[in-house]
């Protein structure tokens, strides 16, 4: 637990959120700006400031597991997409490693 990180608070129950799945050591919600009819974010519990400091396969396999889980019980059929930014450049905004499902509406690419 980092004691400034806000996806910390939401793991902990200290900040609400809307949980759609939780296992022992990971968690997910949506996200509170939705970009696609399904927008949940995957996270680990423990507190990860990205994928560049992911050193743990098991951990990765679980929100692998958690977003399949989700995707299929959202209907997404059709398909889904799995994002994470890293860093400023990557866009990331909040310093907790999270996982962005996104679905229920046809994907662009390139992302930009
Ligand atoms: P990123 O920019 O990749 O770090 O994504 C952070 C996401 O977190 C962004 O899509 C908005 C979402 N978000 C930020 N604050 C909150 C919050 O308090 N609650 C929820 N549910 N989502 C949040």
């Amino acid at each position: 637990m980092s004691s400034e990180c806000l996806f910390c608070k939401i793991a902990e129950g200290s900040i609400p959120a809307e949980i759609v799945a939780e296992t022992e050591s990971a968690l997910a919600f949506r996200d509170i700006n939705p970009q696609a009819p399904t927008h949940v974010l995957i996270i680990p519990r423990g507190h990860v400031e990205s994928l560049n400091e992911v050193d743990d396969p098991e951990m990765m396999g679980e929100l692998v597991r958690l977003s399949r889980m989700i995707a299929s019980r959202e209907g997404l059929e059709n398909g889904w997409r799995w994002v994470t930014n890293v860093g400023g450049d990557g866009g990331q905004s909040v310093f907790h490693l999270h996982f962005h499902l996104l679905g229920g509406r046809r994907m662009n690419w390139p992302p930009g």
